[in-house]
């Protein structure tokens, strides 16, 4: 009895332990941002970006990584933010060497949507892509 009444006891506070760190670890744990890679120029030697469309979710980061082909850069369009987002996520400065990389990152409050962007000097050969946020 005594001995069946302890287990019992035991495994009570065992089973709110186990609760308490569960729900520490669930909380501790932040909704972690990303980061996703897109390559300025095919490595087929196309001059694209590749992939040319993306998925993220506000707060990530998509990485512009200089391929091949330069120089490039990328210049945003169309935004649901309008133009002064647009602006404000746009790395027009040009990437000449393979290797370099520019950051774009998704504000935290970035609204829902379809983000258009282009490379100045390839946007005649339709070097251009989107990130969708959602
Ligand atoms: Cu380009």
């Amino acid at each position: 009895m005594f001995t069946a009444k302890l287990s019992q006891k035991i495994g009570l506070i065992l089973s709110t332990v186990l609760l308490a760190i569960a729900t520490f670890a669930i909380s501790a744990a932040p909704a972690s941002a990303s980061t996703v890679e897109v390559k300025m120029g095919a490595d087929s030697g196309l001059l694209q970006f590749v992939p040319s469309e993306v998925t993220v979710s506000p707060g990530d980061t998509v990485k512009f990584v200089m391929n091949k082909l330069g120089p490039h850069n990328v210049v945003f369009d169309q935004t649901p933010g309008g133009a002064d987002l647009a602006k404000s996520l746009s790395y027009d400065k040009l990437l000449f060497a393979p290797g370099e990389s520019a950051n774009v990152d998704i504000p935290s409050d970035a609204p829902t949507g379809t983000y258009s962007y282009y490379c100045t000097p390839h946007r005649g050969a339709g070097m251009a892509g989107k990130i969708i946020v959602q």
